[in-house]
């Protein structure tokens, strides 16, 4: 097929892997409906996909079991100096991870079609957006970049004949001999053979061996957050794990938010938030990563560089997401989770029994034993949806405005069943990027080589998605605080839906009630809300927030006491366990606030 654009540099890639990776064919993708409707049809046949009867235009995959979520293990910043891929993140020589990977490119698309798909992260042609394209042998990964991202013809105008790109390298790592097909098997590579790796200085993203979610849909975690982190760093703005919505008050003003949380903290749940409390009205512009850039009047604006959600299905239903649910009832790809025998989806908490028997992700027959605490899930925990932003019933009418929405308030969050009170604000920026550095959510499983109750630390939700040192990720904070001019600068909040009693009962309803902290924010934003100087922070006054039912008074003073003593342990953890693993790269101004608060706890 010969190449619909006059892009020299992007020919002459998409010619030099096609020599490598020897595919039956190659095809550039439109982008159109068309399209999509092949992509799946190809699965369809070879038993990969299935139509769901239940659900217009929606298709269930089951992965591999051996390929079901992101692999961080194999996940790899290849920078030049290994001090710039810093001590989060996997570093190998780029030179020697470019001759291992080569040797497993090297006819890997036998077999198959070599897809080339132009991609914009953001509103195509939006001043904030980017430009990738991803090569892959995966039908699974075209029909899903097309609800992800934007992607087409469109892309290559903007493109023009020497635009900037991202090149993104994918296959399955499965070539396909004379004859055969998949056979309704998902193709993938075996563990040790996946590599999922970043040339951060030439902005190039090689994948291999995965075909699941953040390793195969190289726009999101590889480009979105990894490539543009680097690039963020070096062009002055913000590439971030953060939600972004629009929140008005019964008066019709509105104010955006920003958000990072790590995960299953309800990132998702919050940016589809339905209020509780009257007249006011939240709306979605992402879900997942906020690009954050500097506008003429100093404010941060933000877009969502994403066009759809890729949301864990196990625990979102009605009660707990609305919009979400009404977001997948048609146009959808589902991916791990059960299939009822007609030809719907369920999965763990979705808000209803298992009607009947099941197949569960695993491709075998499930029946619900609610006797059996044991019993194995029908849907796999990490199960998804890949849905539409367009579908959403909150989304945001302005949701893909290019020039971005302007930032009133950023908050950081985590799963803390103790110490952290239910809101604090900062008192500047500084403090601002302190929170954000000490973000983390209790262990509530025994995990990995960490103590149950200890905190499993995760700056800004960024520590598998930070492409250079996170101690130059943190002075790159503080110095774009430095650049913001004070008026223009967004406040900072930490939240805390996760407290509990001494005996494990929830202190905070959550979910939709959240509304009632969300107003809190607004009002801070315009000086008017109730609030007071402690060590920590400012903090509501005891009525600043209106109770849900259920929630005493001495709840609520339970939830915004300062506890002083949990804080002192808090901040000797962050000096002795998480402050040193950055040595001299953590920036004074985070030492400096470090020494502040601990001062101010006495
Ligand atoms: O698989 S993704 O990286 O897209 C989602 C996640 O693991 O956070
Ligand atoms: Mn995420």
């Amino acid at each position: 097929m010969t190449a619909p654009t006059k892009h020299s540099k992007l020919v002459a890639w998409v010619n030099e892997i096609a020599e490598l990776v020897t595919p039956d064919k190659v095809v550039w993708c439109d982008g159109s409906q068309a399209e999509y409707d092949r992509m799946i049809q190809i699965n369809v046949d070879a038993g990969v996909a299935k139509p769901l009867a239940k659900r217009p235009n929606s298709h269930l995959y089951l992965s591999d079991p051996s390929d079901v979520a992101r692999v961080e293990n194999r996940t790899y910043i290849a920078s030049v100096k290994e001090e710039d891929a810093g001590p989060t993140n996997n570093w190998i020589d780029p030179n020697e991870l470019k001759a291992t990977m080569t040797e497993l490119y090297k006819g890997c698309m036998k077999g198959r079609t070599m897809y080339v798909i132009p991609f914009s992260m953001g509103p195509v042609g939006s001043p904030i957006a980017k430009i990738g394209i991803e090569i892959t042998d995966s039908e699974y990964v075209v029909a899903n970049m097309h609800i992800m991202t934007r992607v087409g013809t469109k892309v290559l105008e903007v493109l023009g004949d020497d635009g900037e790109f991202v090149p993104c390298l994918h296959s399955v790592g499965k070539p396909l001999a004379e004859g055969e097909t998949d056979n309704g098997l998902w193709p993938c590579a075996p563990l040790e053979s996946k590599y999922i790796a970043h040339f951060p200085e030439e902005r190039l993203i090689w994948s291999y061996g995965s075909g699941y979610g953040g390793n195969a849909l190289l726009g999101k975690k590889c480009l979105a957050l990894r490539i543009a982190s680097v690039q963020a760093r070096d062009e002055g703005w913000l590439a971030e794990h953060m939600l972004i919505l629009k929140i008005t008050n019964p008066e019709g003003k509105a104010k955006y938010i920003a958000a990072a949380f790590p995960s299953a903290c309800g990132k998702t749940n919050l940016a589809m938030l339905v209020p509780t409390i009257p007249g006011w009205k939240v709306e979605t512009v992402g879900d997942d990563i906020a690009w954050m850039k500097p506008g003429k009047d100093g404010k941060l604006y933000a877009i969502n560089p994403e066009a759809g959600f890729f949301g864990v299905a196990p625990g979102t239903s009605m009660e707990s997401n609305p919009n979400a649910m009404l977001s997948i009832e048609k146009d959808t790809i589902f991916t791990n989770v059960a299939l009822t025998e007609d030809g719907d989806v369920w999965w763990e908490d979705i808000g209803y029994d298992a009607p009947g028997k099941l197949i569960d992700w695993k491709g075998n027959e499930w029946m619900e034993d609610k006797g059996n605490k044991d019993q194995a899930p029908a849907a796999h925990p990490n199960a998804r949806f890949t849905a539409k932003a367009s579908n959403c019933p909150s989304i945001a009418p302005n949701w893909e405005d290019p020039a971005g929405v302007p930032i009133d308030a950023i908050l950081f969050g985590g799963r803390r069943p103790s110490t952290i009170p239910l809101i604090h604000q900062a008192t500047n920026w500084n403090h601002g990027v302190f929170m954000g550095s000490i973000v983390g959510s209790e262990i509530t499983a025994a995990a990995l080589d960490l103590k149950v109750g200890s905190i499993r630390r995760d700056p800004f939700a960024m520590l598998p998605f930070c492409g250079y040192n996170m101690g130059d990720y943190f002075a790159h904070w503080i110095k774009m605080g430095e650049n913001t001019p004070l008026e223009s600068q967004p406040k900072f909040f930490f939240v805390n839906w996760f407290r509990r009693t001494d005996d494990g009962a929830w202190l905070w309803p959550g979910y939709g009630e959240n509304s009632r902290v969300l107003k809190w924010v607004f009002e801070q934003c315009d000086g008017e809300g109730k609030s007071v100087e402690t060590p920590i922070g400012i903090m509501p006054t005891i009525d600043a927030i209106d109770r849900p039912e259920g929630v005493t008074e001495e709840d609520m003073a339970e939830l915004l006491k300062v506890d002083v003593e949990g804080w002192k342990k808090e901040i000797a953890d962050v000096r002795s366990e998480h402050y040193p693993k950055f040595g001299d790269k953590l920036p004074q101004a985070l030492k400096d606030e470090l020494e502040a608060i601990e001062k101010r706890l006495g």
